[in-house]
């Protein structure tokens, strides 16, 4: 666009628009009740699923399988996304010129996206979210944290942090944003009372009670933190009073921001930061050093592809976090002298089990280096991995050597699955998966739907909006979704799954037909609880699969139940709030059923974990049964879930022998 017009048109708007804004004082007073029923909009709403079908039915998209589709606008550049009911994705951009989608005359930099028909509506976010933060609560709001200053074009700081300008933007560094989701399109994003502290690059991690913890950032920006601005503390929300300071955030300058952080099953956390570790019990705030992560840096800007393996009954629910990729930059090489974008990416895979060791372990190496791959849980257990480059960091600027802004370059537009029940060494796949179009370099986001497809938007490495030809890395507004390979298999359909789930309590049946089954049996089903967390800077912080143990009764047509356990009676191994539930045949999913996890905010209720019954088959002795009838409910639950994992692991070397 002409740079005439481009000036010319804000100032249009601004002034045509101006009056329906809401007003942002009247919001900020706003104070979060933290109760069991806490969210504000409105009050007293219960924690049940509002719009939650069972789960059945078939996709309705005729993707093909293993491949990239590109399928839509979403409106602002997804910088920040999240599932929020079955058919909405909510999208956060920085505060920049998305001409494309407006609110009140003014560029939107938040959207809702409709799945099923692939339009955004915009939406208003009072103040600048760039490099902000989210997750979900037990109560099933979404919270947003954090940001920067208010803007003027090209990035640059306005003279007003209140609105007014171009954008009308806030400064956003110690904003609360909070969003109920919902399917009618009249949901958006309100103020909260602020944070004590402005972050920059902060993480969320939902805790046991519903609430979560928020951790670092900087104050100001830039490429990477310094002691003159750091934010070494945490605080929670809701507010447990003044941030406490955290040792780790104040020794592991400079590429300590967005600290890389996961509630284990213990209660404890892991943080990872820069090159150091460490488990926090944030309960009595005591910090335990671990050793130092191996290879490389897996924090921002490095930005290795990071999650929690699935948690199971095989493994018994115990964490191991999986680091992929990222850079081996020391402290003293994160300055924009040499060319960076040029710098080879890390490739090494490093794991750490915390619950049970403080060791590092090498995992299956990548293909190539990576830096901003990004893992997406899938249902049939294996982790997807897409975006990134294969050479630089994340970030941007006016730098010479720069790729125009982007400090990374040669995008790697080919997926990767990691499948964690394959032997050490051998874990990676990319047989047969098609590539991207569109390179996914900072600023990109990825996260999985409901029909077990994955939904892949932004990229911008760029202070505003940028475009044109000359630009290698503009900022993106396409939406894609990839197919993996049971996207356009008969899926199974079924009946009696719950829409909440307890820590603990009575087991509860579910019924697959014999078509449903097919030929896999219903030895090879099981259900899968994924939270897909909150997308941005090449995580999904909050991310969770767990599946729940459960044995069988299969019948002489065919057709089984499965006798399903609730969750774990421990919220710190999923903590309360929204996430989908799966039932699998050979690894291929039913559409995802929305699900409440857990009774809200507050502490939660745990039940004794109800005995499940002894597996049976009718065939081909009738009536014998599978894991020899015990009555102790805990060795009943056990006996199935290992039976349970070793029929995955079959499947699972099945699939690869298929792909090969
Ligand atoms: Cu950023």
């Amino acid at each position: 666009m002409p740079m005439a017009l481009t000036v010319l048109l804000p100032l249009l708007t601004l002034l045509v628009s101006t009056t329906a804004r809401p007003q942002p004082q009247a919001e900020a007073t706003a104070t979060y009740l933290a109760t069991a029923s806490g969210s504000i909009l409105p009050s007293g709403a219960a924690p049940t699923n509002t719009a939650a079908p069972s789960g059945t039915g078939q996709p309705t998209r005729d993707g093909t399988v293993n491949q990239f589709q590109i399928v839509g606008n979403s409106g602002v550049s997804a910088q920040q996304m999240f599932l929020g009911t079955l058919n909405k994705v909510y999208i956060l951009d920085k505060t920049e010129e998305n001409l494309q989608l407006q609110v009140d005359g003014f560029p939107a930099w938040g959207s809702e996206y409709d799945l099923a028909t692939d339009t955004v509506r915009g939406m208003f976010v009072l103040s600048n979210t760039f490099c902000a933060a989210g997750a979900s609560l037990g109560n099933g709001s979404w919270v947003n944290f954090g940001g920067n200053q208010a803007v003027t074009w090209g990035g640059l700081t306005a003279a007003s942090q209140t609105g007014g300008g171009p954008y009308d933007d806030w400064d956003g560094g110690q904003a609360v944003r909070l969003l109920d989701p919902c399917d009618d399109g009249t949901c958006e994003w309100v103020n909260l009372a602020p944070m004590t502290t402005r972050r920059w690059y902060p993480s969320v991690e939902p805790l046991e009670d519903g609430s979560v913890i928020v951790l670092g950032g900087d104050e100001w920006g830039g490429y990477v933190n310094d002691a003159s601005q750091n934010n070494p503390t945490i605080e929670f929300f809701p507010s447990r009073g003044a941030p406490i300071g955290l040792n780790i955030l104040l020794n592991s300058l400079p590429a300590n921001l967005y600290p890389l952080t996961w509630l284990l099953p213990s209660g404890n956390l892991l943080i990872q930061t820069n090159w150091a570790a460490e488990i926090y019990d944030y309960k009595a705030n005591v910090e335990y050093p671990l050793p130092n992560i191996p290879n490389a840096v897996r924090t921002y800007p490095g930005s290795g592809a990071t999650a929690m393996l699935p948690l199971t009954p095989a493994n018994n629910w115990t964490a191991t976090v999986l680091f992929c990729g990222g850079t081996n930059l020391e402290p003293d090489q994160w300055v924009t002298n040499w060319t960076i974008a040029a710098y080879p990416a890390d490739e090494s895979c490093v794991s750490i089990s915390p619950d049970i060791s403080s060791t590092w372990t090498y995992d299956s190496t990548l293909p190539e280096g990576r830096t901003m791959g990004q893992f997406i849980m899938l249902p049939d257990s294996t982790l997807f991995l897409t975006n990134g480059g294969g050479t630089g960091t994340a970030g941007y600027g006016n730098d010479t050597w720069a790729i125009g802004h982007s400090y990374a370059d040669n995008p790697v537009l080919t997926p990767l699955v990691y499948d964690p029940r394959l032997p050490a060494g051998n874990r990676w796949s990319r047989q047969g998966l098609g590539s991207s179009t569109v390179p996914r370099m900072y600023h990109s986001s990825a996260l999985l739907l409901p029909d077990g497809s994955v939904f892949v938007a932004g990229s911008n490495p760029n202070p505003d909006y940028t475009v044109g030809a000359g630009v290698k890395y503009p900022t993106e507004y396409r939406t894609e979704r990839f197919y993996p390979w049971y996207y356009s298999s008969r899926r199974p359909e079924p009946q009696g799954l719950p829409s909440n789930l307890s820590y603990g309590g009575e087991p509860f049946d579910v019924q697959l037909s014999a078509q449903d089954l097919q030929n896999n049996g219903i030895v090879n089903a099981s259900v899968i609880v994924i939270r897909g967390g909150f997308s941005t800077h090449a995580m999904n912080m909050g991310q969770r699969f767990v599946q729940l143990n459960s044995t069988y009764t299969g019948n002489t047509d065919g057709s089984g139940t499965l006798h399903v356990s609730q969750l774990p009676p421990n919220p710190a191994i999923l903590p309360p709030g929204p996430a989908m539930v799966f039932v699998t045949v050979g690894g291929v999913p039913s559409l995802g059923a929305f699900v409440m996890v857990g009774s809200g905010m507050g502490t939660q209720q745990v039940l004794p974990a109800g005995a499940l019954k002894a597996s049976s088959m009718p065939l081909p002795a009738p009536n014998t049964t599978g894991s020899g009838g015990g009555n102790v409910a805990v060795s009943a639950a056990m006996g199935g879930g290992v039976e349970l994992g070793v029929g995955l692991l079959v499947v699972g070397l099945g699939l690869v022998a298929l792909m090969l």
